[in-house]
Parts: C-alpha cells; sequence; structure tokens
C-alpha cells in the first residue's frame, strides 16, 4: 500500500515537471458598486453644470476649528460643498494629525459626513520626504523617487508609509460597514519642480513607475473604494505634454490640473481657459470624467471673483467639479472659499444660487444612484 502511494506519488510528480506551473491567479478586486457607481456619475454630471469644491471645508475656517457641522461655505450660502477634499499628508507617519493640524479621527469623521450628506470626498497627500524625513516641498535630493522604487533602498520604507496610507483608506467605512468612495489624487502638480515627485526630480519613466506601484499596492490591499485622479499643474501647452507623465487609462478615472490666479484677472482666465480645452480633448479622447482640481484667488480680493472670474473660466467646458483651496484658519490670509461677510460673500450667494454650480443638496439624489 505504502509502495503504491510512494509511487502514484513519484509519478504525478513525474509527471508535473516540464509542464507549465499554474499559479493561482489572485483575482483582482473590482470597484465597489458605490466607486462604480460614483464613476458613472461624475461623467454625466456636466450635463447638469459643475461641482463646487471646497478643501478642508468642515475641519476649520476662518476664525473656527473643529465645529460640529460648522462650514464657512455653509454659512455663508446655506449648503455645503458638493465636494469637499480633504489631505492625508502625515498619515505615512501614523501621527494622530494631518500635516494641518486636523485629527485624523476628525479627518474621517468628515469625510464619512459628506458622504451621508449625498456629496463627493477627494484626498491629496502632501506626504513627507522619505529620504530625507523633510517634506513634500523639500526637493534637496533629485533620487527619492528612484529609491521608493523596488529594488530602491528606501522602498522598504516607503512601503511601510503606503500601508499606512491603505489602513486609513480602508477605515472610511459607514456605520452600516459601507466603504466610501474617495477620489485620490496623489503626485499631484508633478509638472512643476517644487514636490519631490516633480518634473526635475525624477523621470517619465520613474513617475509612472511611482503611480503603477502606488496603484497596485492599493489594488492589493482591496482598497476598491478609490476612484484616481491625475492632476498636473498648468505647464502643459497641448495634449501630448499633458500626456507626457500619464500613467495608464487603466489607473486613472479622472484628469484635471491645478491653476490659480495670482495677479491679472485675465491673465488666469485666458490660461484656464486654454488648459481646460486641452483637458476636454483629453477627456473625450481618453473617455475620462473632469474637473479643474485645484484654483481660487488667495484672499478672493475680487467682491465678483464668482460669477465675474470663475464661472468665465469654467463656461463650457464639461467639468464635473471645481474645488478651491483651504480657508486656513492660523494664517488668516491664506483663504480661498468666503465666509460671512467677507468681501465676495454676496457674489458667492448668487454663484451658488446659478442652477449651474451644484452644492451637497444639488446631487444628494444624483452622485451615488
Ligand atoms: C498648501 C498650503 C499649506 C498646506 C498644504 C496642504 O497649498 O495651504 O499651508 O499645508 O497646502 O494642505
Amino acid at each position: 500500500m505504502k509502495k503504491t502511494l510512494l509511487s502514484t506519488l513519484l509519478a504525478a510528480a513525474l509527471v508535473s515537471c516540464g509542464q507549465p506551473k499554474q499559479e493561482a491567479v489572485k483575482q483582482l478586486p473590482t470597484r465597489t458598486p458605490e466607486a462604480e457607481k460614483l464613476l458613472a456619475n461624475l461623467k454625466t454630471i456636466p450635463q447638469k453644470g459643475y461641482m463646487f469644491g471646497h478643501h478642508d471645508d468642515t475641519n476649520y475656517g476662518i476664525g473656527w476649528e473643529f465645529e460640529e457641522g460648522r462650514s464657512d461655505v455653509q454659512s455663508v450660502c446655506g449648503d455645503y460643498p458638493g465636494v469637499i477634499s480633504f489631505d492625508l499628508g502625515h498619515v505615512e507617519l501614523g501621527d494622530s494629525v494631518t500635516l494641518d493640524k486636523v485629527p485624523f479621527d476628525k479627518v474621517r469623521k468628515e469625510i464619512i459626513n459628506q458622504y451621508n450628506r449625498g456629496g463627493m470626498v477627494s484626498l491629496s497627500w502632501h506626504l513627507d520626504n522619505p529620504m530625507t524625513d523633510g517634506d513634500s516641498w523639500d526637493v534637496s535630493d533629485t533620487t527619492v523617487v528612484a529609491s521608493i522604487l523596488p529594488g530602491g533602498d528606501k522602498h522598504e520604507k516607503f512601503m511601510g508609509w503606503m500601508g499606512r496610507l491603505a489602513d486609513f483608506l480602508n477605515s472610511l467605512q459607514t456605520a452600516d460597514g459601507t466603504k466610501v468612495p474617495v477620489l485620490f489624487r496623489p503626485w499631484h502638480e508633478h509638472t512643476g519642480s517644487w514636490f519631490w515627485w516633480g518634473q526635475k526630480l525624477c523621470s517619465t519613466e520613474q513617475y509612472k513607475a511611482l503611480w503603477r506601484m502606488t496603484y497596485d499596492f492599493l489594488q492589493k490591499e482591496e482598497a476598491n473604494h478609490v476612484l484616481y485622479a491625475y492632476s498636473p499643474g498648468t505647464e502643459f501647452t497641448d495634449s501630448t505634454s499633458y500626456l507626457e507623465r500619464y500613467p495608464g487609462d487603466d489607473i486613472i478615472d479622472l484628469v484635471g490640473f491645478d491653476t490659480y490666479q495670482s495677479a491679472s484677472r485675465d491673465f488666469y482666465v485666458e490660461k484656464a481657459r486654454k488648459a481646460l480645452g486641452i483637458l476636454t480633448e483629453v477627456a473625450k479622447a481618453h473617455d475620462k470624467a473632469m474637473a479643474l482640481t485645484e484654483t481660487g484667488f488667495e484672499g478672493v480680493k475680487d467682491p465678483m471673483w464668482w460669477t465675474g472670474t470663475l464661472a468665465e473660466v469654467l463656461e463650457g467646458y464639461p467639468v464635473s467639479y471645481v474645488l478651491v483651496w483651504r480657508n486656513a484658519r492660523e494664517r488668516v490670509t491664506h483663504f480661498y472659499a468666503p465666509y460671512p461677510g467677507q468681501e465676495s460673500a454676496n457674489d458667492f450667494v448668487t454663484f451658488y444660487n446659478d442652477s449651474t454650480t451644484l452644492f451637497a443638496a444639488d446631487v444628494k439624489e444624483i452622485l451615488y444612484k
């Protein structure tokens, strides 16, 4: 009996020798139904208008922080933004607060609140420099991206950081266990050279490999409630240069760019509209949603900025959303949305009342249906 069994096993082993190895292929998780619906609706929303977005909207504002239900935008117009973005900088360190000193527990809570009110969440990541332990803006070394790719001497350290990111993303769940779909927008503004992953700090191949490594890792961690945004600065001049470091249609769900008004209104309008024209071509050719992922005029020093400038920038382009940056409570001139009494507040109400602009209540019955 023993002999027979042994010979059977030997025979089986011999037969399997030389045959192609059958590896167990792990089926990558598909998107959650909520993420799938969000993506489909992001693509059709421009038929109705565009969502207004504000960074860190419900975390703090001018003269306040961490007050339940408070938002400068809501205080001015009566509704919350259609999109709220949050930053995950320092999640990689395992810190309890973000780089802007918001507790991660608060960020998680506000992400879930925004989903429960029917709005959308976008996430940026101003993470530290894994080589120098400086911040995102530490561009003192041009080998940081190379060092975190497979084979690089910071690879293992960086994958530990990615693990903490994945844990936070996977913790974004409602009371009934639904994972809150989020648009993740890492490695942004890479066409400039102010972040350690920027244009002059790595090659095109390294930048694309960084994206693929990020995506593959989060897929492996089953963060299947995450959509991805590609979001350069405004350095591109045509669709070819826009796509120079594009990581691929299989990774990216939404294309956008960041641009700000610094001085002349006309220069900003012209620059933004030209870029939106290029973005429209790219989004159509690649069948992607598109957005003006970051914009604004610091201090909104123009009482008619919303209807007189921003609405004009967006006129005629199929953007799903436009997002303005944060109202920093610790730097009172660093704000991009109005607050009660601010000089552009009345015009913001006109902008809000326009049927083209979509706030949380306007998209409540749309985004996840
Ligand atoms: C920048 C500024 C910084 C902030 C960073 C991340 O544009 O607002 O003060 O730390 O974004 O939110």
